[in-house]
C-alpha cells in the first residue's frame, strides 16, 4: 500500500529481445491493472549486469525496452515506468536485504543455477544475490502484488520470506506482495522445444517470436514449429507442442481452450499454425505502429525516463528512510 492505495511492481531486463513469453505472460496484463493499482514498471538495467553485456548495446535495449512499455499500452502519466538506476533507492535497500537473507535460501534459486550453468566463466557474487535486488525492488514500492510469469514465483516466494523476517524484527515495516500470475500464458514454451520455456537467452531464432517480428517472419515461424505426432488440435499433456500453441492462440484472440478445439475440429496442424500465426501477427501490430512513431519522439521518452523516476524515486526514499532508522543507521543532519 502507498498513501492508502494498493500498489504494484514489476520489471524485466534490458537484455535480448522481448518475445511473446514475455508479452502474454507479463506486459499485456500490465496494462488492465492501472486503475485498480498504483503502478511501478522498471527496466532493470542493475539486474542485467550480472551478465557481461556491451555498455552501448545495454543502453539502446534499455531504451527500447523503455519505449516498449509504453508502446504495450501503459500510459506514462498513469503507470510510473522509469529506469532502474535511476533511482539509488534500489541498491541501498538491496545492501540492507542483503544482510537479512541466507546463502541457502539463494543456493536454492533455480534461476541462479540456469544462469550459472549458461555462465560458467563468470559466476559473480552479483548473479547470486540478483533475487535480492529483485526483493528490494517490490518492496521499496510497498507492493500488495507483482504481475510475472510463472518463472518468477519463486523469487516472490523469497521477496516475502525476507520481508516477513524484517517485519518480524522491527514492526510492520513492509507489506508482503502476492505473485499474480494468469493462468494462460505464464509459461509460454519454446516452438522449437515446446518442453523448455521460451527464453530470451536462447540461440535458436525460430525457437521464439519476437516483438518486432514483421508479419511474414511470424506466419513462417509457427509454420516451422514443432508439433507432436498425430493431426488433432486438442490440449493435451502428451501434446505440448500443439497445446503451446492452443495457449497462444487463446490469449491472443480471447477465445478458450474448448471454443478453439472446436473451431479447428477435423482441420490439419498446417491451417492451424497458420491461424495461430496471423492472430499473432495481428495483435503485435498496434504495438509495432506506436513503437515505431514513440522512437521518433526523443523529447516524450526523454521527458518519461525523467519525471517517472522522479516520481519512483520519491516513494522508494520514503521506505528506505524508514528502513535505515529501523537498523539503526544515524540520522543526517540538516
Ligand atoms: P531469460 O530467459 O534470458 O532469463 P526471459 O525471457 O525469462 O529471459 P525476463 O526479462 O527474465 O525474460 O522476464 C520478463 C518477464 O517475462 C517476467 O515476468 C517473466 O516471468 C516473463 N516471462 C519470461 N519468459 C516467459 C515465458 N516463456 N512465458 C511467460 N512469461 C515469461
Ligand atoms: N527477475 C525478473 C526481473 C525482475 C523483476 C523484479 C520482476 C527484476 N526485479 C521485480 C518483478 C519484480 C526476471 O528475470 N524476469
Amino acid at each position: 500500500m502507498l498513501d492508502g492505495k494498493k500498489s504494484l511492481f514489476s520489471g524485466m531486463q534490458a537484455t535480448g529481445t522481448l518475445h511473446i513469453g514475455n508479452y502474454l505472460g507479463a506486459l499485456k496484463n500490465w496494462v488492465e491493472l492501472e486503475n485498480e493499482y498504483e503502478t511501478f514498471y522498471c527496466v532493470v538495467d542493475m539486474h542485467s549486469i550480472t551478465v557481461r553485456q556491451d555498455p552501448a548495446e545495454l543502453r539502446r535495449k534499455a531504451r527500447s525496452l523503455l519505449t516498449l512499455y509504453i508502446a504495450a499500452g501503459l500510459n506514462p502519466e498513469k503507470n510510473c515506468i522509469y529506469y532502474q538506476s535511476h533511482v539509488s533507492a534500489h541498491a541501498e535497500l538491496a545492501w540492507i536485504l542483503n544482510c537479512f537473507t541466507y546463502m541457502g535460501e539463494l543456493n536454492r534459486m533455480t534461476q541462479f543455477k540456469d544462469k550459472a550453468a549458461k555462465n560458467e566463466g563468470n559466476i559473480n557474487a552479483g548473479l547470486f544475490t540478483y533475487p535480492v535486488l529483485m526483493a528490494a525492488d517490490i518492496l521499496l514500492f510497498q507492493s500488495d502484488i507483482v504481475p510475472v510469469g510463472d518463472d518468477q514465483k519463486q523469487h516472490i516466494e523469497l521477496t516475502r520470506d525476507v520481508a516477513q523476517r524484517f517485519n518480524a524484527i522491527y514492526g510492520d515495516v513492509f507489506t508482503i506482495p502476492e505473485p499474480y500470475i494468469k493462468k494462460t500464458g505464464a509459461r509460454i514454451m519454446s516452438l522449437q522445444e515446446p518442453t523448455k520455456k521460451m527464453s530470451k537467452s536462447d540461440d535458436n531464432p525460430n525457437a521464439s517470436v519476437f516483438l518486432l517480428d514483421d508479419t511474414d517472419t511470424i506466419i513462417r515461424k509457427f509454420k516451422r514449429a514443432v508439433t507432436d505426432s498425430g493431426n488433432e488440435i486438442r490440449y493435451a499433456e502428451e501434446k505440448p507442442g500443439i497445446s503451446n500453441l492452443i495457449e497462444i492462440y487463446s490469449v491472443a484472440t480471447g477465445k478458450s481452450i474448448p471454443e478453439i478445439e472446436k473451431e479447428f475440429d477435423g482441420k490439419g496442424y498446417g491451417e492451424f499454425k497458420i491461424a495461430v500465426g496471423e492472430a499473432v501477427a495481428a495483435m503485435l501490430k498496434p504495438v509495432q505502429d506506436r513503437y515505431n512513431e514513440l522512437c521518433n519522439d526523443k523529447e516524450y521518452i526523454d521527458n518519461v525516463i525523467k519525471t517517472n523516476a522522479e516520481k519512483a524515486s520519491y516513494y522508494a526514499n520514503k521506505t528506505l528512510r524508514k528502513v535505515q532508522k529501523k537498523v539503526g543507521f544515524p540520522e543526517k543532519i540538516r
